[in-house]
């Protein structure tokens, strides 16, 4: 499924992305930047250590923050990883923070002159947010980016399976 935003494309596919040849991909981290499983362990495997290297000395994020890399081997030139909250019970700030995840990378990539990004589902596997309320917020904060800043020329969600992709798919149609 695809919607255009102004000049700018939001896409959504299913698949690995480790694969995709988008300028930027980013990564659904830990404030330690060290690596970890899903996503995580994913984009260090395909990218080799020099992504970790420089993950190490950059030292650490916080939650809803977002740090740049270079791609590595991978196809995309460079890694944005950001953090989003682990979920307890949507009443410690965890919307917010995963806005802030979504917007704050998306900001870092126009900074960057980066013009082609895609996401994974950030927080709904380790972090177990509710796929559906983080689909939403994805989703929003991405379209409402897109409305203000033109510089970004495609947003693609790449999801995992195709339960996350008709879920992203539910929740896109009411905001087109
Ligand atoms: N491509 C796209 N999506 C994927 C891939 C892939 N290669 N692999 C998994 N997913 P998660 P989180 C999906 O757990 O919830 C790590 O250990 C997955 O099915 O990767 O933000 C970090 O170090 C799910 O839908 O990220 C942190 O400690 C989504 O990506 C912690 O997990 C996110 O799952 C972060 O947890």
């Amino acid at each position: 499924m695809e919607i255009k935003i102004n000049k700018s494309t939001l896409s959504l596919v299913e698949g690995d992305i480790t694969k995709q040849d988008t300028d930027a991909i980013v990564n659904a981290a830990n404030k330690t930047l060290r690596g970890g499983g899903g996503v995580d362990g994913a984009i260090h495997r395909a990218g080799g250590p020099k992504i970790l290297e420089e993950c190490i000395k950059i030292g650490g994020c916080e939650t809803g923050e977002a740090v740049i890399t270079t791609g590595g081997n991978l196809k995309a030139k460079y890694v944005i990883h950001t953090v989003g909250p682990v979920y307890r019970d949507g009443l410690h700030n965890e919307p917010k923070l995963l806005e802030n995840a979504y917007r704050n990378s998306l900001k870092l990539a126009s900074s960057k002159g980066i013009k082609s990004i895609a996401f994974p589902s950030i927080s709904t596997g380790a972090y177990g947010y509710p796929l559906e309320d983080a689909a939403e917020i994805a989703l929003k904060t991405a379209i409402n980016y897109l409305w203000e800043h033109p510089d970004i020329e495609l947003v693609r969600f790449v999801l995992f399976g195709q339960k996350t992709l008709e879920v992203y798919e539910k929740k896109l149609k009411p905001l087109v």
